[in-house]
């Protein structure tokens, strides 16, 4: 094993056991009929290559070491998307309240944006992994944000990986016009709430119903 896979496999471990727990959250609310504030969960451990670039960034020489493990606060990444505003609390709120986390810092880009028009609300955790040489802690970056907040930041990112961030007027207009639709996208599915949740609710027993009688147990759990 290389230095590198031995540095970052603590990473794995975390992202892995991380996805496991943030997804249970959704698969709970399930089981009490409820509307989960959590649509899907994504993780991943940072890509060589993109320490690589970040550790040029930060002027952290690019080897594994505490230094590099403390100034590249993302390299185990979670991200939970909520489908309303309103749910990024409500997620923030239930990962305040766990024991097996310990919140460092959190930014908030959902009241403050940032000037490209990124919105997300970041928590930075500590998260204690157990290895064969015993505990370890590794610090996990979790993004919050609604579906439209991701479909903006994934476009955006991959435009940034092509332009380098530094993007023609025309584009950089458009990005920022593209930011206020899906700020106005996200208010006017909140003022819509109640009713796209009736109507999941609705789905979701619907299918459950329709479980029962067609004698399927599994489908009937799967909410
Ligand atoms: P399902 O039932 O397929 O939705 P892995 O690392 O491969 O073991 P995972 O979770 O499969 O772990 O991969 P990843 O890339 O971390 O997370 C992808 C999950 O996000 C998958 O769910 C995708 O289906 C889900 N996902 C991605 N985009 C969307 C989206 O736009 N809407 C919804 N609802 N889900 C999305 P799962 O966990 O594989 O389950
Ligand atoms: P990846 O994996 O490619 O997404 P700081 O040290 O606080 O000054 P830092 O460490 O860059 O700054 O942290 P920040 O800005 O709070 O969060 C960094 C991550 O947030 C990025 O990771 C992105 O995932 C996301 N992000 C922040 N700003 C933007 C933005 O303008 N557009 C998009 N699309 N995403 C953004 P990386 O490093 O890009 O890694």
């Amino acid at each position: 094993m290389g230095q590198w896979d031995v540095f970052l496999s603590p990473y794995k471990q975390a992202v892995d056991e991380l996805k496991v727990k943030l997804k249970g959250i959704r698969s709970q609310f399930g089981i009490v009929n409820a509307n989960s504030p959590i649509e899907f969960v994504t993780g991943r451990v940072k890509p060589l290559a993109s320490i690589y670039d970040k550790s040029l960034e930060k002027g952290v020489p690019f080897e594994p070491s505490d230094k590099l493990a403390e100034e590249l606060q993302d390299i185990a990444g979670l991200r939970i998307m909520c489908q309303f505003v309103d749910d990024i609390s409500a997620v923030t709120e239930l990962i305040r309240q766990r024991n097996d986390m310990k919140i460092i810092e959190e930014k908030d880009y959902i009241t403050h944006s940032k000037p490209s028009g990124y919105r997300s609300h970041h928590m930075i955790v500590e998260y204690p992994v157990e290895t064969l040489r015993g505990k370890k802690i590794v610090i996990a970056e979790i993004q919050i944000r609604t579906l439209a907040m991701n479909f903006w930041a994934s476009i955006e990112h991959s435009l940034n990986y092509k332009y380098k961030g530094v993007f023609p007027e025309e584009i950089k207009n458009r990005l920022q016009s593209a930011a206020e639709a899906a700020f106005r996208l996200d208010e006017e599915m909140s003022l819509i709430r109640s009713e796209i949740q009736d109507a999941q609710t609705y789905f979701s027993e619907y299918k459950e119903d329709l479980a029962v009688l067609t004698n399927n147990p599994e489908k009937e759990r799967e909410k």
